[in-house]
């Protein structure tokens, strides 16, 4: 069984102007090698940090598992794996407002902000995914309504009691906390862009056409190796203070 699922995932043919397919690629190994470095750095840290450290880890290890599936779809089929990838992010994407929970937990973060941001992150998510798929021609629609859950977000770590907690926390945490609120801000931004690029709708005059793969597989190496990195830094400065 294993035989049939990977050997010939090692060998299909990659064609040299197969861009999509070498991001592909790249993501998925980049996402390996990340997920090696979080892991084989938990040793080192105490237990008050190995966990956020270890979430970084299995971030990247999440999406290293699916571009290792999604490369191969793309190779295979020759279409977006649109499915991988919606299943990876609704994984990941609620660890990272894990991650957000784990630092400002010092500050006395509540479970009831780690819920909400959850839930807007799964709204965000289930209405992209609808958009992408089951309702493409009401794509513009989708996106708007996963737009306000994404904005939702963005308000309240800049703005609401998240923010509010990092400011209480201060020092090392309140500095990491604005880096990760930049991420989402300025990094998450790209998928929309993507969704935008790669659907129809009435923005399609705006924004040049391109291959949706490429961005969202920009947009992961930079958010979720970015992210792991921001909070081991932080575990790292926390811990020789
Ligand atoms: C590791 C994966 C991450 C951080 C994925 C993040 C995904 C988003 C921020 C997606 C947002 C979308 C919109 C705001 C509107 C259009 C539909 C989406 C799902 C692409």
């Amino acid at each position: 069984m294993m035989k049939f699922l990977f050997i010939p995932s090692l060998i299909t043919k990659m064609s040299e102007t197969d861009y999509v397919g070498f991001t592909f690629f790249v993501g998925c190994m980049a996402m390996m090698a990340a997920s090696a470095f979080f892991f084989l750095s938990l040793s080192q840290f105490d237990k008050k940090w190995r966990t956020s450290v270890l979430v970084s880890g299995l971030i990247t290890f999440i999406a290293a598992v699916h571009y290792f599936y999604m490369k191969e779809y793309w190779a295979e089929i020759g279409e977006s794996p649109t499915f991988f990838r919606y299943v990876d992010w609704v994984l990941t994407v609620p660890l990272m407002c894990l991650e957000f929970y784990l630092i400002l937990k010092i500050a006395g973060a509540k479970q009831s902000l780690l819920w909400k941001m959850i839930i807007y992150s799964v709204i965000m998510l289930v209405t992209g995914y609808l958009g992408e798929t089951v309702y493409k021609s009401d794509a513009a629609f989708w996106g708007f309504v996963s737009g306000v859950a994404y904005f939702a977000i963005v308000y309240e770590i800049w703005l609401g009691e998240a923010s509010k907690l990092a400011k209480a926390a201060g020092g090392n945490v309140l500095a990491s906390h604005k880096i990760l609120c930049w991420f989402v801000l300025v990094g998450w931004a790209i998928y929309p862009l993507g969704y935008m690029m790669g659907t129809t709708g009435w923005y399609n005059g705006l924004i040049p056409a391109g291959n949706i793969d490429v961005a969202y597989n920009i947009a992961d190496a930079i958010n979720k190796i970015g992210f792991g990195l921001v909070v081991y830094n932080l575990a790292v400065k926390s811990q020789t203070n």
